[in-house]
């Protein structure tokens, strides 16, 4: 018993020195592990009188009992004060500017494409997305784009191998995401579908794989008057000057009536151009009033809904705005060229201050 007390002594002196887990770790072992103390003294029970035993063995138990307790307390003041160290240690300022010399750059594409999305998200438009590979309904058919248009040949469009429903198709323009969307949300619909496109076309001005926003707004008044103030708001947001001149001209989709081209003005000079007044104009998008049998193609009926799309090209509005001359250096991923036209992570585009800087 004598003993008892002596070894009792002995665990709060060894469990208040450890000053590690591994420390305490070592404390246990020398304790309760196969050779420990306390463990020795049990397997001595046997050899006493069966009074002293019981007495001796109650004992044991209740110091191997204030044992573990120790043990366990003793390890979590330990693993609290690791943690505590820790947070006093690793704290991150997320308020931080990007550092200098940071290597990564935003692509310009995924910069256009986020200025745009600021823009029309001002506007209340919501980005919807959808799958890379279509059907011929959801790419030409709703569209009301016949079977002999060209847009429809081999030589144009990527067609995927013969499938067991149908032919499938790499999407030719995102149109299919708004179709998807107005067979499946019953209007007001206000959306903008950023996205890949393919088309069979390879030279200096065209990729095979190249970028597209379309817009969608349906509604039961809306008309050509929001659109042009949308996409007129549009172009003098993005290009940053409030007296752009834009003009709408007329033109033909299948998928619109009536359709409209818009242009802004520029001024070319010396081979040059410059976005702006000057008495030039350059086209930038494509837009038109939905043609009611596309609502219709969609379960919507044109009697008591009506709206406006449009569509761009990303590759060639970001080589406008940035000045960036040649198309098929965006796709090279050459690092130079990166850290040339690229973007600082936290260039975010916002409608305040200017969308770039
Ligand atoms: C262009 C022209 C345009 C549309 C795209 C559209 C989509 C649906 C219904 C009706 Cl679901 N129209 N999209 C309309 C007019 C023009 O794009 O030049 N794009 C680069």
């Amino acid at each position: 018993m004598e003993r008892l007390d002596h070894i009792r002594d002995e665990i709060q002196r060894l469990v208040k020195q450890a000053a590690s887990l591994e420390a305490l770790e070592q404390a246990r072992v020398a304790l309760l592990g196969r050779k420990g103390r306390i463990t020795e003294l049990m397997k001595g029970l046997g050899a006493l009188a069966p009074e002293a035993r019981r007495e001796l063995g109650a004992a044991l138990n209740r110091l191997k009992g204030e044992a573990e307790e120790a043990i366990a307390h003793a390890a979590r003041r330990l693993e609290d004060e690791a943690l505590r160290a820790r947070l006093r240690e690793e704290r991150v300022d997320v308020t931080l500017p990007v550092r200098a010399e940071s290597e990564g750059r935003v692509h310009p594409l995924s910069q256009t494409i986020d200025e745009i999305v600021a823009i029309f998200g001002e506007m209340g438009f919501s980005v919807a997305e959808g799958p890379d590979i279509e059907d011929d309904f959801h790419n030409f058919t709703a569209l009301n784009i016949p079977p002999e248009h060209p847009a429809r040949q081999e030589q144009d469009t990527f067609y995927l191998p013969e499938h067991r429903d149908g032919r499938k198709v790499l999407r030719t323009h995102t149109s299919p995401v708004q179709i998807r969307t107005m067979q499946k949300v019953k209007p007001p619909i206000r959306i903008i579908v950023p996205g890949r496109t393919f088309r069979s076309d390879h030279d200096a001005t065209h990729s095979p794989m190249f970028h597209q926003v379309e817009g969608l707004v349906i509604d039961k008044t809306t008309h050509m008057g929001h659109l042009k103030g949308c996409l007129v708001e549009f172009c003098r947001a993005f290009f940053d000057i409030d007296d752009l001149p834009v003009r709408f001209r007329p033109s033909y989709f299948p998928f619109t009536e009536p359709s409209a081209e818009v242009d802004i003005g520029c001024s070319r000079e010396g081979g040059g151009l410059r976005i702006g007044a000057g008495g030039s104009w350059l086209e930038i998008l494509g837009s038109g009033m939905v043609h009611p049998k596309v609502l219709a193609n969609c379960g919507i009926d044109p009697s008591e809904y009506q709206g406006f799309a449009f569509g761009m090209g990303i590759e060639r509005v970001a080589m406008l705005k940035y000045g960036i001359p040649d198309l098929r250096a965006i796709y090279d991923n050459d690092l130079r060229w990166l850290r040339h036209y690229g973007f600082l992570p936290l260039d975010l585009p916002s409608m305040v201050g200017g969308l770039a800087r």
